[in-house]
């Protein structure tokens, strides 16, 4: 990792949200991409904050100053990763589920789709099951995406879908989950059509999944 990306993550671990901004500019200036930047500056310092939060080590105000510079950073580089000459393709609806606060790995799964070409509507976080339900219906994404952080909120993805089924709306949309304590097997448990690790696996699976439901209006996927 280059001295200046390692110098990012300190000053975002520090909250040092100017610096993060201005080094976010440095990077881009001596010709690192916006992925290397979020992947080796931005989230390498915001998981060294999630060990050290975790050990005790860091307080929520702490990471809260972090997660500040980190927003600011993301704001540098998310013109860029939206920039894109794909068609539309896909409508993704986006929200962090009910119980849950967590919004910077959401957010990056919205730039992303964004980037990546598809139209994006985030609901925010803390978002009940009810409101879901009446965006799909509303807005008829192809995609829903869930994001959850706390193994006390996953269980609200599961509420989801079950609304939806409730509301005979869940053959009109895919439904893609994800979040650090998500995985592969609990998505198949709760009748999710899709998971990703990570915000550019997220893209492909959208993607997998237009393609499954015939609803991609794209080549070359
Ligand atoms: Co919270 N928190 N937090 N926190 N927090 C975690 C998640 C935790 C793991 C920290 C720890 O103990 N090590 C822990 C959860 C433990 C658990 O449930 N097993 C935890 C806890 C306990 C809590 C509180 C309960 C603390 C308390 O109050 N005692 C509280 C809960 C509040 C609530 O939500 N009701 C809380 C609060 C907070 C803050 C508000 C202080 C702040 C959030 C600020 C914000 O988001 N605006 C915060 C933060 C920042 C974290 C950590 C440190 C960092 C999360 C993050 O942003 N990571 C986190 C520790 C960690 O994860 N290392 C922690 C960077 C981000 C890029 O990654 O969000 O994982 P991530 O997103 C990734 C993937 O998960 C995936 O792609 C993203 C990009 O690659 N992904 C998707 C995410 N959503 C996806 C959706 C998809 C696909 C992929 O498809 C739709």
């Amino acid at each position: 990792m280059s001295e200046l990306l390692k110098k990012l993550a300190e000053d975002l671990y520090n909250g040092d949200a100017d610096s993060v901004v201005a080094l976010v500019r440095q990077a881009l200036n001596n010709g690192l991409t916006p992925a290397e930047i979020l992947e080796h500056g931005l989230i390498a310092g915001m998981n060294v904050v999630g060990k050290d939060f975790r050990d005790g080590l860091l307080f929520i105000p702490e990471v809260l100053i972090a997660a500040r510079a980190m927003h600011a950073g993301m704001g540098v580089l998310k013109p860029l990763l939206a920039e894109s000459d794909v068609p539309p393709t896909g409508r993704f609806l986006i929200g962090t589920v009910q119980g849950d606060l967590h919004d910077i790995g959401k957010n990056l799964v919205a730039m992303m789709m964004e980037g990546a070409g598809f139209e994006v509507h985030d609901l925010g976080v803390d978002v009940p099951a009810q409101k879901f339900v009446a965006e799909v219906k509303a807005w008829q994404p192809d995609v829903l995406g869930l994001s959850a952080l706390l193994t006390t909120t996953m269980a609200e993805m599961k509420t989801v879908i079950e609304a939806l089924d409730d509301a005979d709306l869940r053959d009109r949309v895919k439904v893609l989950v994800g979040g650090a304590p998500v995985t592969e097997k609990y998505a198949a448990e709760i009748g999710a059509d899709g998971y990703a690790a990570n915000a550019s696996t997220a893209v492909e699976e959208a993607r997998k999944l237009l393609l499954l439901g015939g609803q991609c209006n794209t080549t070359g996927l």
